[in-house]
């Protein structure tokens, strides 16, 4: 296989001036009929015609009329063409129905739906498909189905056709169909100038009643952008599609929004507040893309983070603005250090920006999409709000229907500021985490910080390069008040100190507050100081972030020298519980506690081999010590935060619950899951009830609530899916992996539906105790599945791949084994592209 590089980018030879598609859609033999108008690029070197395409029998092409024959090759076509505008036909035939890897047209349960980004256009028609060749399509679709969509505006329809034009330029990664027996949830919205705008979420029958969260989601992001960054919505309607097979989450097709059906259908009933949360988001994320991402497209497929990251940031933005800022910014970090520091730290690192691929789809990754976002946070703390606010209307004006690069975004924020930003670009080109490394010193009333970047090697990148990084830091007196409120340190060199003055006694700092920027601090101090910071400091990110460093440094201690759970952490956590006075959301994510992968990582940054059936006993101790030394406490707090008004799933309601349940899990500990009982058995919605079950499997008395909670929900699959992932990540360690094979087993096990697979194979790899259970069972068991299910859809194969990403982490006996499976896989001649350059890169 190919490998791209960023260095060999070349305009395409031609332009294209519109794009006409027909299609006449039949299961196993869909004919695409397109006619293409273009001519020569004058900013082109090249006038090599070769059109992409995969998988397709052409039937037939012409060139202004008349018959030609292209050369063929397995990845499109080749032809010799006139230095002048011309029109090039083809009818080809494709396969919607045996199209297992869910990318270019395909069928699920009945229905016909597309996935074109990032290279899926090639499987339904020959194209130059790439971001840069945009042009104006306008589609006729055949099919003997009520519902027929495509992008843009409808033209005309009548009985089995219909017609649609999308007056925008767009690249063919942004092209989407549809056609099957669906229902609408209609709604309109006006936009700020006053233009109607017809908005349809369309469901399979039976799933008409969980649309209305959704649609209230979109009304408020169009609302949101249009406040926030006076961005109008640009069609007369916008449509939303549930699919049930979905090899990620959504898809931003200008006009025609697609969505895996457990990111769009939302009940009570049968989501959790967790569920309502991301769709709202996910939603808005997909809606946003429309200047983020479709008017304002990517050169090439490196600059992804140019429309994801920024569009990540927000989606934040939008989330903190609905909910609880503090509390959206706890749980981005969390998520930020779960995945993309793992992924930072291990064989896969690479920069937010990378220089080469062989399968693009491999790089849709938390370090293109969450570090991407923390970039662009950081460079609205740098330059301010007014300034951002300058940089991306200039950003909006100058490169609306572009497909921009890093270098123009870049560009526009130094127009706009007048700032050098070169030292910034580092962030987009070096991969790794930095660590962030700070002493004090106290003298004559002057306080001094001197801090320390480094960044370690990553594959291909031995040595980095300074980096500037935005250090918001705030100090406090002894006595708990703030002496110098959040001020933003510019940090540029690999060592640099910065001082206050005129303080009369030595302060307690707060570093990094917010999170100021995607580092790893490293800070050595006392618990004392810890829980002071948990009790005083006026930033909630640094309030949460003491509390979750005393936790884990008492974790580290158990691990490595058996030390008994950290009273000075439980007093601390105890108080924090029970503040009446404080959030509940973020009392409940004050009682979480670092994940077995961040403490696997924390053990190796001390130069340890970590042992993971250490760190979840540790955790399991803790968690017992936590339930003992609150007893007093958890049944006023689970009593009090029950919400006796009908379901919202809205911020407040959710917090009470998170805390409330966060209760209940701790008062299984001692009560053998006797309350837990009796909240599954009351629960009238999906938070609780779950809730109630995980807290059941985890105290050993779920046999029944397993077999009551399948029959309840098995005629509907995104419960079903809960239930698969339940049984897993609650599964003692020792038998995680036969609890998997087992539910693999089950009639409703299906390969092809990637939310299940992910809910099950998923789960395994993401319960590293379980997963890395010495025997090695976890590894063959993944390895098998992965196995069987790459040649039908190599893309969910290939990013399952990364639950072996960490392995050189561990001790010999666990790398061999894991060698052992990687091995195997690469031994698979026919393996995917994708998966091949996974495990390769893992291997390494
Ligand atoms: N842009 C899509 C992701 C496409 C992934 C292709 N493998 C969804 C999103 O980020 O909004
Ligand atoms: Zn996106």
């Amino acid at each position: 296989p190919q490998t791209i590089y960023l260095s060999d980018y070349q305009p395409f030879g031609f332009i294209v001036d519109s794009v006409h598609l027909t299609f006449r859609l039949a299961p196993t033999a869909t004919r695409v009929i397109s006619r293409i108008a273009f001519r020569p690029n004058p900013a082109a070197q090249s006038r090599d015609f070769f059109l992409h395409g995969e998988q397709l029998s052409l039937i037939d092409a012409k060139l202004d009329g008349a018959a030609v024959s292209p050369e063929l090759t397995p990845t499109g076509l080749r032809l010799d063409v006139p230095d002048a505008p011309f029109v090039f036909e083809t009818e080809v035939e494709i396969s919607p129905e045996t199209n297992t890897a869910l990318e270019g047209l395909y069928m699920s349960n009945g229905m016909y739906c597309t996935q074109c980004e990032a290279e899926g256009f090639r499987k339904i028609t020959y194209y130059p498909d790439r971001p840069d060749v945009m042009s104006v399509f306008t589609v006729r679709i055949e099919g003997d189905l009520p519902v027929l969509l495509s992008n843009g505006n409808p033209v005309a329809q009548g009985d089995g056709w219909a017609e649609w034009h999308d007056p925008w330029p767009k690249p063919a990664y942004l092209f989407a169909l549809v056609g099957g027996e669906l229902l609408n949830h209609p709604d309109t919205f006006t936009t700020k100038s006053g233009k109607p705008v017809e908005l349809n979420i369309w469901v399979r029958p039976g799933d008409e009643d969980k649309c209305a969260f959704g649609m209230e989601a979109l009304k408020k992001s169009m609302k949101w952008d249009e406040d926030v960054y006076g961005r109008e919505y640009d069609l007369d309607i916008f449509n939303i599609v549930a699919v049930d097979d979905f090899n990620m989450g959504a898809m931003e097709n200008k006009g025609l929004n697609i969505f895996n059906s457990s990111c769009v259908l939302a009940s009570p009933d049968t989501s959790t507040d967790m569920n309502f949360e991301r769709i709202e988001a996910i939603i808005a994320h997909e809606y946003f893309h429309n200047w983020t991402g479709n008017r304002i497209t990517c050169r090439d497929w490196f600059q992804l983070c140019l429309k994801e990251g920024l569009t990540v940031f927000r989606d934040s933005q939008f989330t903190a603005d609905m909910r609880s800022a503090p509390v959206k910014r706890i749980s981005d970090v969390i998520q930020l250090r779960a995945r993309q520091f793992r992924e930072d730290n291990g064989p896969l690192a690479h920069p937010v920006r990378p220089e080469s691929f062989v399968e693009i789809n491999n790089f849709y990754t938390a370090t293109v999409y969450e570090k991407g976002a923390e970039l662009i946070g950081m460079l609205k703390t740098l330059v301010g709000d007014e300034a951002y606010e300058n940089a991306l209307n200039l950003y909006f004006d100058r490169h609306d229907g572009d497909a921009a690069t890093i270098e123009d975004w870049l560009q526009v924020f130094e127009d706009a500021t007048g700032r050098d930003l070169s030292q910034f670009k580092r962030w987009y080109s070096q991969a790794g985490t930095p660590r962030l490394s700070v002493s004090e010193e106290y003298a004559d009333g002057t306080y001094t910080l001197t801090f320390r970047q480094s960044t370690p090697p990553t594959p291909s990148q031995p040595v980095k390069d300074p980096r500037v990084i935005p250090i918001a830091v705030g100090l406090l007196n002894p006595n708990g008040d703030e002496v110098v409120p959040t001020t933003v340190l510019e940090m540029t060199e690999a060592e640099q100190s910065f001082a206050f003055d005129g303080l009369a006694v030595r302060p307690v700092p707060s570093i990094l507050r917010g999170f100021s920027a995607p580092v790893i601090l490293q800070r050595d101090t006392t618990n004392e100081e810890r829980a002071f910071l948990l009790a005083h400091d006026t930033d909630p990110f640094n309030k949460w972030e003491s509390g979750r460093a005393l936790a884990r440094d008492g974790l580290l201690h158990m691990i490595r020298d058996s030390a008994a759970p950290d009273m000075a952490y439980l007093e601390a956590l105890t108080a924090v519980v029970r503040d009446d006075a404080q959030d509940p959301a973020f009392r409940a994510l004050a009682m979480g506690l670092p994940s077995q992968d961040d403490l696997a990582q924390a053990l190796v940054d001390l130069g340890e081999i970590p042992d993971p059936q250490a760190i979840w006993q540790a955790l399991e101790t803790l968690r017992q010590a936590t339930a003992q030394h609150m007893q007093d406490l958890l049944p006023r707090i689970y009593a009090q935060y029950q919400v006796d008004a009908p379901f919202q799933p809205d911020a407040e309601q959710s917090g009470a619950r998170a805390l409330a349940n966060a209760a209940l899990a701790l008062l299984s500990r001692l009560d053998g899951g006797a309350q837990a009982q009796k909240q599954y058995d009351a629960a009238d919605n999906m938070t609780q009830q779950l809730a109630a079950f995980g807290c059941l499997l985890s105290a050993g008395k779920g046999q029944a609530a397993t077999k009551a909670f399948y029959e309840r929900w098995k005629h509907d699959r995104l419960v079903i899916d809960k239930w698969f992932t339940m049984q897993i990540v609650q599964a003692d360690p020792d038998q995680a992996a036969d609890v998997t094979a087992a539910l693999t087993q089950h009639p409703d096990f299906t390969m092809k539906n990637p939310n299940r697979f992910r809910a099950t194979l998923g789960a395994l790899a993401m319960s590293p105790a379980g997963f890395h259970h010495a025997s090695g069972k976890g590894y063959a068991l993944l390895a098998d599945w992965l196995i069987q299910l790459d040649p039908l859809n190599p893309q969910t194969t290939a990013r399952m791949c990364s639950a072996f990403e960490t392995w050189r982490r561990y001790d010999a006996d666990r790398q061999a084994l894991i060698a052992t499976q990687l091995d195997r896989i690469l031994e698979i001649d026919t393996l995917s592209r994708d998966t091949r350059e996974m495990v390769e890169r893992i291997r390494k």
